[in-house]
């Protein structure tokens, strides 16, 4: 393998949407033209929703405007109060959702082989304040699922889980979206699977459905009675009908990314300054994200500038952390392993359409600069 660095013509962004053929969603298009019905339960937003259902084995789905406004709307249905133990690993919504619902965030370190919350530390955080504990199923991997209902059964704690990047993942052949009280899944632009924005909500106990419809529709229960505080997140006939076209393709997608995965790992083996990922051998992943840590922050500080160079436009998913933003005043220094993983973190350029040949000039381009030639 030669290690020529390569300078791209255009950028190639960290993710990039997938669209589904043109003339498939103009079909949808002329529904929506013909009958005239745009938003607020609508056919295609029906339709998606029997879809997804099945393809996710979810005993319940609810769909929302996006991902952010469903978890709210999950916190709020489950009539949480006081705090709720989460990680500082992730995006900004996880936390601005619990803090926004007038809660506050508790946060416990993360485990350094899956960057998800470590179950080992979670028990020292419960409090008689404690309702529930929100975990992250960050870049798609699963949390230890049975470890931490195991703990909310123990003490009667909610599990909400965030799985924004875990859309099909998979444990032991059982749906990711089945585990806790409720998940929810980002269906935006930049995930594996998009209806341009939109979330969705599982869960198993179906009397929460009015209350999660009437919170995502003002608290409407009819038209003459509003019994709740709700907002406005229904997702509209558009984000349905892009969703019904993606979801299409969903598998061939996947399989594409876990290809395009498989080519980074072969590309970037034995090198001395990057850890990859650990895949678990019993997950059906779905290569949402392709997160590799370097030595030390100067190194990925680096390695992230000098590849714009060339075009490649990397991410630090997720810095700072949010225990370190400027809205909180939280203290990082108390989650050393997720301040760690936080400065040391980059996700590579993944999509479904992502040329093979692209890959590996990235993987040699990153192998000239850390000045590491060889790929034995
Ligand atoms: N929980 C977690 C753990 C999450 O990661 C997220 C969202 C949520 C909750 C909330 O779910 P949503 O409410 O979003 O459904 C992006 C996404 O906007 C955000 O959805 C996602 N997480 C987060 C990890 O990534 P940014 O600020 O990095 O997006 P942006 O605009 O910089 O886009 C990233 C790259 O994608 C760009 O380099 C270009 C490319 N891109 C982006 C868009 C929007 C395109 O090529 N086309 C596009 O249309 O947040």
């Amino acid at each position: 393998m030669t290690n020529k660095p390569t300078k791209f013509d255009s950028l190639i962004n960290v993710t990039q949407p997938k669209l589904p053929d043109f003339n498939e969603f103009t079909k949808h298009l002329k529904d929506i033209w013909d009958r005239k019905w745009l938003t607020n339960d609508g056919p295609k937003h029906n339709q998606f929703k029997d879809e997804l259902k099945n393809y996710l084995s979810a005993n319940n789905v609810e769909l929302f405007t996006n991902g952010h406004l469903a978890l709210e709307i999950a916190i709020k249905a489950l009539e949480l109060k006081g705090e709720i133990i989460t990680t500082p690993f992730t995006f900004a919504s996880t936390t601005h959702a619990i803090v926004n619902c007038g809660l506050t965030p508790i946060f416990c370190d993360v485990d350094s082989t899956t960057y998800n919350i470590d179950v080992n530390q979670i028990e020292k955080h419960i409090t008689d304040q404690t309702s529930a504990i929100l975990a992250v199923h960050v870049f798609g991997t699963p949390c230890d699922v049975e470890g931490i209902q195991e703990i909310a059964d123990k003490y009667n704690l909610k599990v909400i889980y965030d799985a924004a990047h875990a859309f099909g993942v998979e444990i032991d052949g059982k749906p990711i979206g089945n585990f806790g009280d409720i998940s929810m899944f980002s269906l935006h632009a930049t995930k594996v699977f998009n209806s341009i924005e939109g979330g969705l909500l599982t869960f198993n106990d179906e009397t929460l459905t009015s209350k999660l419809k009437a919170l995502k529709n003002f608290g409407l229960t009819t038209p003459d009675s509003v019994d709740y505080v709700g907002t406005n997140a229904k997702m509209n006939e558009f984000q349905a009908s892009m969703g019904l076209c993606n979801l299409s393709n969903i598998e061939e997608d996947i399989g594409y990314r876990k290809y395009v995965s498989k080519l980074y790992t072969e590309g970037l083996k034995n090198l001395s300054n990057i850890t990859l990922l650990f895949r678990q051998e019993n997950i059906r992943h779905n290569y949402s994200y392709y997160p590799v840590l370097l030595k030390d922050v100067k190194m990925r500080d680096e390695l992230h500038e000098n590849l714009k160079k060339y075009n490649i436009i990397t991410r630090k998913y997720f810095y700072p952390l949010v225990n370190d933003f400027n809205c909180y005043n939280f203290d990082s220094s108390l989650t050393p392993v997720a301040k760690n993983i936080s400065e040391r973190v980059l996700c590579l350029p993944i999509y479904s359409d992502l040329d093979p040949e692209v890959v590996k000039a990235i993987c040699n381009t990153i192998r000239y600069e850390l000045g590491e030639m060889s790929n034995d």
